[in-house]
């Protein structure tokens, strides 16, 4: 099978609760690669375009408060079947739910609730190709691994 790219961050709460050492532990003990990476204090412009599909809810305001009271680690993650091993590792999006349903999730580890839940991951193909290319539009060795795996057009 090929490898597959995914788009991981680690949201404000996940930095500034110094949780950012045991993620990229599981990341890599898991057998991911940290394909790029970088750092950024996201502008709430950058939040909004970035989670476009969410902007008529009523948590959105909130959720773009939280995404940028402070930095986050934004990875390209790459691995055969990284798309759905990384959801599967960080847990569902409710971190209070996780605790008790997924223990062992990156959610239940470092997030909060259902907002402040620590961790970002594509939800799809479809996604995992827009939000990496959001992110990192000039990168050509993502552009070419996009491809690599036919969807780089979904
Ligand atoms: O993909 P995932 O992050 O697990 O959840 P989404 O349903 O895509 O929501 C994106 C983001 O929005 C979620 O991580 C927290 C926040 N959120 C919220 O604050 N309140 C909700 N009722 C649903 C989502
Ligand atoms: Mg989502």
């Amino acid at each position: 099978a090929a490898a597959e790219l995914t788009l991981a961050i680690v949201k404000p709460d996940g930095i500034s609760g110094n949780h950012t050492n045991s993620i990229k532990n599981i990341i890599l003990q898991s057998g991911f690669t940290i394909h790029t990476q970088a750092t950024l204090h996201l502008h709430q412009h950058t939040v909004t375009a970035f989670y476009a599909e969410h902007s008529t809810k009523t948590f959105f305001p909130s959720l773009v408060k939280y995404m940028t009271s402070g930095p986050v680690l934004i990875m390209v993650l790459e691995k055969v079947n990284a798309i759905a091993d990384w959801r599967t590792l960080i847990g569902p999006t409710d971190a209070r739910k996780a605790k008790i349903t997924h223990p062992d999730s990156i959610r239940a580890m470092c997030g909060e609730d259902l907002e402040r839940n620590c961790v970002h991951g594509s939800d799809s193909h479809e996604s995992a190709a827009r939000e990496i290319s959001f992110f990192f539009p000039d990168s050509l060795s993502v552009f070419m691994l996009l491809l690599s795996t036919g969807r780089s057009n979904e």
